[in-house]
């Protein structure tokens, strides 16, 4: 166990700042998710504040074999997001002197010992838990704001990214995100309050804000548009105005208030456990310079659009928006129509899964995609099948063909079975410690990994006996 040193995490990240605004021809690389997009977003703007040129390369995964597109952009690295994971190579390829690391995923490490790097800020490294109290743009923007105060704006898309890495999952952010937020509350650019909080409530009518709510999920009203339409029928919740379908931010004070009693009434009713009301109700983040009727002035349906560029193969659209671009004829109108396409295709691949069923094993539920559904998106696909296709008893398991003809697996469970003791991040990496041709890791409720073709069989063998254990102890 590292002692939390929140001091000599502020410093170094100083030591970092000062050192890099003395170099020249700088490329920024980072992930393609809505922490990655926000990352390389802080990370650019800050440094053309400072009048740095910079070349910039986003990434679905980074792999060694993209060590000569980086190196033909520039000749200093600033890895934002990710690099923790490749330090090995990373620092052999590109040199130690000329590669910066901003990131909180898990370091490497050769044995017990983390592996040395002259510039490499991970929160991990200092006792800080990256996992739930800073995110990768976290992380960025204490590195904006030790280059220059002014880049305290910049705060807000720091929280996007913490919400894109689903970082407020017990109801409120913590730790050094709440930091965070302090200066964006200050700065005027974010708002926090106490609300229901389930997914989609400024740009979802409001059947669809309870049909398609998977965390948590409502028992009688996920995967149910009967129920849905009946339950703010009988509860009087006006549901348009003129033509427009109204959502949850369109309704008056008094209406938000009959709408969540009614809901935790309904919930009581069909003996939803108390912890899961509560669960409810939480903290909800408004990015107040935002139009009223935008997805990005909720935090996380901003995370959701930028999910939706880079899943779709144009992370660069979320990037511009990221950086400012509100153009409703240009690259925000692009974001809106790929988030309208992202939606289309979840429901494609919730019907493709629908009509060709789910098998059930001992300790998991199981469907293999192929190529019919992205891999990008195969993961979300299975969280969404709670409620309608699969009960919440077992976590579900996807398997879709990755272009490289391995296999891409998808876990997800939920907050019910993660406290009946799913661990999913945890059994992908035990199985990956125990056999070969097996990558991946994640978090308890969500994870990912890579598997040779030839290997799925034991992979899934072993899967099933580990969840088991997992659920039964
Ligand atoms: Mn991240």
């Amino acid at each position: 166990m590292i002692e939390r040193n929140e001091n000599d995490f502020f410093l170094s990240i100083k030591k970092m700042a000062l050192e890099l605004i003395n170099r020249d021809d700088i490329v920024v690389i980072h992930h393609y998710d809505a922490d990655g997009l926000t990352s390389g977003s802080i990370a650019i703007k800050a440094l053309e504040r400072e009048g740095k040129k910079v070349n910039h390369l986003c990434l679905k995964q980074l792999y060694k074999e993209n060590i000569d597109e980086i190196k033909a952009l520039g000749k200093n690295y600033l890895f934002v997001d990710f690099g923790s994971g490749q330090i090995d190579y990373l620092k052999e390829d590109l040199g130690e002197e000329n590669t910066f690391i901003l990131d909180h995923h898990e370091p490497i490490k050769i044995g017990e010992k983390f592996i040395e790097m002259k510039y490499h800020i991970n929160p991990l490294l200092f006792g800080i838990d990256g996992g739930k109290e800073i995110s990768g743009a976290g992380v960025t923007f204490f590195f904006a704001i030790a280059l220059n105060k002014k880049n305290v704006d910049l705060s807000s898309l720091a929280i996007v990214g913490a919400l894109g890495d689903m970082q407020d999952y017990n109801g409120s952010l913590i730790g050094l995100n709440r930091k965070i937020l302090d200066i964006a509350i200050k700065e005027n650019v974010l708002e926090i309050k106490e609300d229901l909080r389930l997914y989609g409530r400024i740009s979802r009518p409001l059947v669809q804000y309870l049909l398609f709510s998977s965390n948590p999920i409502l028992p009688g009203l996920t995967a149910n548009r009967e129920n849905c339409v009946n339950f703010l029928k009988e509860n009087n919740i006006p549901v348009q105005f003129a033509d427009e379908w109204l959502s949850y931010e369109d309704l008056t004070p008094q209406d938000k208030i009959k709408f969540s009693s009614a809901l935790i009434t309904y919930l009581a009713m069909r003996e939803v456990s108390e912890w899961k009301i509560k669960s409810l109700i939480g903290e909800v983040y408004t990015l107040v310079n935002e139009d009223e009727k935008s997805p990005l002035r909720d935090g996380k349906e901003f995370a959701t659009v930028l999910n939706s560029t880079g899943r779709h193969a144009r992370p660069e659209v979320g990037l511009e928006v990221c950086l400012g671009n509100r153009d409703p004829d240009g690259v925000y109108g692009e974001a809106l129509a790929l988030l309208h396409e992202h939606r289309i295709a979840l429901r494609k691949g919730i019907e493709y899964v629908e009509q060709n069923g789910v098998e059930e094993k001992n300790a998991y539920y199981f469907f293999d995609a192929g190529k019919e559904i992205q891999d990008s998106l195969v993961g979300i696909i299975a969280g969404m099948l709670y409620g309608s296709v699969i009960d919440e008893n077992k976590p579900i398991i996807a398997l879709a063909k990755n272009e490289d003809d391995t296999i891409k697996i998808s876990g997800r469970a939920t907050m019910q079975l993660v406290r009946n003791g799913i661990n999913l991040g945890g059994a992908f990496k035990e199985i990956g410690n125990e056999m070969d041709g097996v990558q991946g890791g994640g978090h308890k409720i969500a994870a990912g990994c890579k598997v040779d073709s030839d290997k799925i069989e034991l992979f899934l063998k072993k899967l099933d006996e580990k969840l088991y254990e997992q659920l039964n102890n």
